[in-house]
C-alpha cells in the first residue's frame, strides 16, 4: 500500500494545465468574487477530469483530489469555493461506491461534466432568487453604497435599477486593488446614477448622499451570523449601523462555514506587499495587507439568500436544516 503522502506527491505532477491556469488567475484576482471563484473551480475540476488520462477509477479520483486541493489552496477564506468542490468530489465518491468495479474512466469523465452543467444552472437560479428578493427588500427611490466587487450585489442593483427602485449607487473604489471601479463601471454602463469615493470617505459619503441601505457581498458566513468580505467592510458596516443605515449582505448559502459550527475559525488571507505599495519601495517598513476582515452579527440588518432574508442570528439554524447538519449550537 502506497502512504498517502507519497500518493499525493506523485498527484500533484498529474495536475492538468487548464487547472493551473485557472489557479494562477483565482490567485492574482483576474477571477475575483467568492462565486467567480467557485465556478471556476468546478469547471477547473470538471476540466482536470475531461483531460485525465488515469487507467483506472482510483487514479482518476486521486488526480481530482490533488486538483481540489490545488484550487483550495489559492484562496484561504473562500468556503463556497470548498464546499463547491466538496460537493463534486462527494458525487463522484458515492458514484464509484455505488456502481464499484462496473464504473469505467470514461463513466466518470461524463458524470463530471453534467455535475458541472448542473451546478452552474444551479448558481444561476440562485443568483437570480437573491436578486429578485434583494431588489424587493431596497426601499423605493434607494441611495445605495456598496463596496467591492460583488456579482451578487450587482444583480440585485441591475435588477432594482429594471423596476426603477434605484435612485443612486455610491462605491468606494476598494483598495488596494480597487474592485470598486469595476462596480462604478458596470452600475453607470447600465444607466445607473453612481458616484465613487476613496473607502475613508464612506461615512462622509453615508451622510452626504443621504444612503438608505448598505449592500455587501460575502465571501464567508459563520456560525454565529459573522460575515467575512472585502477589508474595510466591518468599519462601513460599523458606521452605517451606528448611524441606522440597514446594512445587507447578499450570500448563497454556499458561502457559510460548516467548520465554525465546530469552533473552526474562517483565516484570512493575507496578501503580498506589491498590492500596497505599488512598485515602490520602502525599506523596513512592513506592510499588512490582509484581503478580508470580519463584521460582526450585530452590525448585519440581515443576509439576502436565495432562501429568503435571513437575520444572522438564525442563519446557522436555517442552513443546518437545509444541509441537515446536526448544529452543536
Ligand atoms: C471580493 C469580495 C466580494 C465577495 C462576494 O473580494 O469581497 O464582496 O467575494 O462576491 P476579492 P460575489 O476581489 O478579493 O475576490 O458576490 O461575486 O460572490
Amino acid at each position: 500500500m502506497v502512504p498517502w503522502f507519497v500518493l499525493r506527491k506523485k498527484m500533484v505532477h498529474m495536475v492538468c494545465d487548464a487547472v493551473q491556469k485557472i489557479c494562477k488567475d483565482i490567485r492574482s484576482l483576474k477571477i475575483q468574487g467568492a462565486r467567480n471563484v467557485a465556478i471556476a473551480a468546478v469547471r477547473a475540476l470538471a476540466m482536470q477530469a475531461q483531460q485525465s488520462r488515469a487507467k483506472n477509477v482510483r487514479d482518476f479520483y486521486a488526480e481530482l483530489l490533488s486538483a481540489a486541493d490545488m484550487l483550495c489552496a489559492t484562496r484561504p477564506t473562500e468556503p463556497m469555493m470548498r464546499n463547491s468542490l466538496k460537493k463534486a468530489l462527494r458525487f463522484v465518491f458515492f458514484r464509484m461506491k455505488k456502481e464499484g468495479g462496473s464504473l469505467s474512466v470514461e463513466k466518470l469523465k461524463r458524470l463530471m461534466q453534467e455535475e458541472e452543467k448542473n451546478y452552474t444552472l444551479n448558481m444561476e437560479t440562485n443568483a437570480l432568487r437573491i436578486a429578485k428578493i434583494g431588489a424587493k427588500a431596497l426601499p423605493k427611490n434607494a441611495c445605495v453604497l456598496t463596496h467591492c466587487h460583488s456579482s451578487t450585489v450587482m444583480r440585485i442593483l441591475l435588477r432594482a435599477n429594471e423596476i426603477g427602485k434605484i435612485k443612486y449607487a455610491v462605491c468606494t473604489e476598494t483598495r488596494p486593488l480597487f474592485q470598486g471601479r469595476i462596480t462604478a463601471r458596470e452600475l453607470s454602463e447600465a444607466g445607473i446614477d453612481t458616484t465613487i469615493t476613496v473607502d475613508s470617505a464612506a461615512k462622509y459619503a453615508m451622510e452626504e448622499f443621504d444612503i438608505d441601505a448598505v449592500l455587501f457581498g460575502a465571501d464567508a458566513i459563520t456560525s454565529g451570523g459573522d460575515l467575512i468580505n472585502k477589508i474595510g467592510t466591518s468599519q462601513i458596516a460599523q458606521i452605517a449601523s451606528s448611524a441606522g443605515i440597514p446594512v445587507y449582505s447578499a450570500a448563497e448559502i454556499y458561502k457559510f462555514d460548516p467548520a465554525t459550527l465546530w469552533g473552526g475559525r474562517e483565516g484570512i488571507e493575507m496578501r503580498g506587499r506589491e498590492e500596497l505599495l505599488c512598485g515602490k519601495e520602502f525599506k523596513k517598513v512592513k506592510a499588512f495587507n490582509p484581503a478580508f476582515d470580519l463584521t460582526r452579527a450585530k452590525f448585519i440588518s440581515a443576509y439576502i439568500t436565495e432562501l429568503g432574508i435571513l437575520p444572522p442570528q438564525g442563519i446557522s439554524r436555517a442552513l443546518c436544516k437545509k444541509f441537515s447538519i446536526k448544529n452543536p449550537i
